[in-house]
């Protein structure tokens, strides 16, 4: 399969991560595409290629012009303001308070423009950001015009983004862009399905009311995971969105017998609204050994789900968002590629 990796991903290298009262290493590391690169080129996904340099105008119909800037221009204001550490937000708009008027003050933007603290800005981190998206995009571009399979290999991740909003170690909605791409280049009607452990409220939030563009996710319950407060099975869109979102929250230790099950429910309703092209958000992290998550996929469950994928017999497009900590990401990453090219043979 078509690989498409950039090398910039290495300038997303903040320091600290907001966790459990420290500050510590990031779990979203550039190790993790190194390690990926490695696995799915093992495996013999090895026909790699850099991105095009595409702009940002696909992304400006995804996300508010206004945090396109702040996110553009937060860093150098964060260093001229003499700050020490990384820019971590610490004050939200949140119930009953008024989130209609972006705060000309730094720290007031920081928390206006995102949705959550544990990510940390740091030098690169936009440029990192944007060149992720072009990866995305760049199979987007390979899918549309060969009809085969790709992988993005994306670092960092989109799936949190949000139209006005980053966090959860995401920026840009990469797989927004992509499926923003297929639409402005022939595609009637596309789908994205998020198999990451976490629920991608920033692709659901995107397309909400957009009747072009299906979503579903299969996620840990909010209730018991991050983002917490999206992800619900009573979240279905809204106006011409209305019936093209659909979630899959499911309990702590949840084995793969249970998640194929929303698999094959996703899939099926994918096929149904008509999709002429599919975008997987690819994280690993539902893997039993993964660091901050609780489902219980075995590496040999991300061969099988890729093969059930491969059954919805659409051009599909991976872009990677989540897994992390242990070396199986590569290996898990990989599976998925292969249990997909096996699934398209049969
Ligand atoms: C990003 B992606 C750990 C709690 C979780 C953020 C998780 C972001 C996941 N301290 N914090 O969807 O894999
Ligand atoms: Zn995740």
């Amino acid at each position: 399969m078509r690989v498409i990796y950039s090398e910039k991903h290495a300038l997303r290298d903040a320091k600290t991560e907001l966790h459990g009262g420290q500050l510590v290493p990031p779990f979203e590391a550039p190790f993790r595409a190194e390690w990926i690169l490695d696995a799915v080129r093992k495996q013999g996904h090895g026909e790699v290629i850099s991105p095009d340099p595409f702009d940002l105008s696909a992304a400006r119909k995804l996300h508010d012009a206004d945090y396109l800037d702040f996110m553009a221009t937060i860093w150098e204001r964060w260093v001229a303001e003499g700050y020490k550490g990384e820019a971590i937000p610490a004050c939200f708009p949140a119930r009953r308070m008024q989130a209609n008027r972006p705060p000309r003050d730094i720290d007031g933007a920081l928390g206006y423009y995102s949705f959550a603290a544990e990510t940390a800005i740091s030098a690169g981190t936009w440029e990192a950001a944007i060149a992720s998206m072009q990866v995305a995009m760049t199979g987007a571009k390979h899918v549309l015009e060969t009809g085969k399979p790709a992988f993005a290999l994306c670092r960092p991740p989109g799936h949190h983004a949000s139209i006005d909003q980053y966090g959860g170690y995401c920026f840009i909605n990469n797989a927004g862009a992509a499926a923003q791409y297929w639409r402005d280049n022939g595609m009637r009607k596309t789908a994205i399905l998020d198999v990451d452990f976490h629920h991608g409220n920033g692709t659901q939030d995107i397309f909400y009311k957009r009747g072009d563009v299906f979503f579903a996710s299969i996620h840990g319950d909010p209730l018991d995971a991050f983002p917490h407060f999206l992800g619900f099975a009573d979240e279905t869109g809204e106006g011409e969105g209305e019936g093209s979102t659909v979630n899959y929250p499911l309990p702590p230790g949840t084995l793969y017998g249970k998640w194929k099950e929303a698999l094959k429910d996703a899939l099926q309703r994918i096929v149904d609204f008509g999709a002429e092209g599919l975008i997987i958000s690819l994280g690993v992290d539902t893997f039993e050994k993964d660091p901050i998550s609780f489902f219980r996929l075995s590496s040999d469950d991300f061969l099988r789900y890729g093969e059930e994928i491969a059954k919805a017999g659409l051009p599909t497009l991976f872009c990677m968002e989540g897994g992390y900590g242990v070396k199986e990401i590569g290996l898990n990453t990989a599976n998925v590629l292969t249990g997909f090219e096996a699934g398209m043979k049969k």
